[in-house]
């Protein structure tokens, strides 16, 4: 049935981590997220969450030019517009639109939430999510020191997390996991993430990553690079996985066919939304490649859109999905999110939407501007 939505709320929230997490291009103490609440003619309503940072140490993108982006050209185009299905979403906001996919994103994901609770149905059977529980990774900030990674490592082990992923950056690199692997040996499941803080000329010291049995490298070079990254593969036995890099459906086309990479960390907000998200699955599903879900240090109602997308069979392997408890004092959403000791995160297929409830009076309490768009 024909959804007309009536009304956009955007709110920034500012929501302290417990503890500053550093990449090596910026560290963040407090989360800024831009939330949207949308609503539709018929009453129903659901939330969304922006993942763009702070600041364009990530991608271009900042909460603020998503602000911008949203509230002068992308929710005009779905206000009061006859939608007929979800997935006509993404070209209704895409056309004309160069770049600014995160405040897309935001926008089309709480499209396919509002007709998720339109159906009565969770997100993540709206999208053909099929899986009941997904495999968890925790992602770790760069430390000061070798000893505190190994010691933030440890932890993770003993939480149960099945994938542990350490940020790496010229000077805490080839050490650092060195460290990790002689004092927790050779069956921890570890990674690095670079967030692209290397170039060509660090070939032969990205090298001696290859002697640490890492499942993966994610993004060692330039955030829009393909070419040297297809470069950098021939040299390494451990396998690339792009993040900033495939920015949509041709980008991961790109990458199988220059051989940029042999893992992709699908971030939904990264690439426009979940059609997008999906379409990279599904190419990924047919070639043979993995996939994983990625995260952004989201809010408890960013986390639901992440968890329903890696419900779909590819994400095969475990996402950066860690609970509440490891962000925030207090999450912004009932329940919390959890993972059990199995280190897995549960899909909420039982509820409609997104599958959570959010804490309004946190969320006010939280709130630094708002600003309402309607048809
Ligand atoms: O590269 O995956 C990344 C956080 C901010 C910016 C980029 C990245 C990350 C993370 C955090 O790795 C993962 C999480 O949300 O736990
Ligand atoms: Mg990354």
């Amino acid at each position: 049935m024909t959804m007309s939505i009536a009304r956009i709320t955007l709110r920034e929230i500012h929501l302290p981590l417990k503890e500053t997490f550093r990449i090596s291009s910026g560290a963040t103490s407090v989360r800024h997220i831009l939330l949207l609440e949308m609503s539709d003619v018929d009453g129903h309503s659901t939330w969304a969450e922006c993942t763009a940072a702070e600041r364009p140490n990530y991608s271009p993108e900042t909460i603020g030019t998503a602000w911008l982006a949203i509230t002068e050209w992308l929710a005009p185009r779905v206000l009061g517009h006859g939608l007929e299905g979800p997935e006509e979403a993404y070209p209704a906001l895409r056309s004309g639109v160069r770049g600014h996919n995160m405040a897309i994103a935001a926008v089309e994901m709480g499209v396919w939430a509002l007709f998720a609770e339109r159906e009565a149905i969770s997100l993540a059977e709206s999208l053909g999510g099929t899986r009941e529980v997904i495999a968890t990774g925790i992602s770790l900030g760069i430390e000061p020191d070798p000893l505190a990674l190994v010691e933030r490592v440890r932890g993770a082990v003993a939480d149960g997390y099945k994938k542990i992923k350490c940020k790496i950056e010229p000077g805490a690199d080839v050490d650092y996991i060195a460290a990790v692997r002689s004092a927790l040996g050779a069956d921890v499941p570890l990674m690095a993430d670079a967030n692209s803080a290397y170039t060509m000329d660090d070939v032969e010291h990205l090298k001696r990553l290859d002697e640490l049995g890492l499942i993966m490298i994610e993004q060692p070079l330039a955030n829009d690079d393909l070419v040297r990254h297809a470069q950098l593969q021939k040299h390494l036995r451990t396998p690339i996985c792009l993040d900033e890099s495939i920015t949509g459906l041709e980008k991961a086309e790109d990458m199988l066919n220059l051989g940029s990479g042999k893992i992709i960390n699908i971030k939904p907000a990264r690439v426009a939304g979940f059609a997008q998200a999906v379409a990279i699955h599904d190419l990924c599903a047919a070639r043979g490649v993995p996939v994983w879900c990625g995260g952004m240090l989201e809010s408890g109602i960013g986390r639901a859109y992440n968890v329903a997308l890696a419900s779909l069979p590819n994400f095969t392997i475990p996402g950066d999905l860690s609970p509440s408890a490891r962000y925030w004092e207090r999450d912004i959403v009932t329940p919390e999110w959890t993972m059990d000791e199995e280190g897995r995160v549960t899909v909420p297929r039982d509820r409609p939407g997104i599958g959570i409830a959010v804490d309004l009076d946190r969320v006010d309490d939280l709130t630094v501007r708002s600003h309402t768009v309607t048809s």
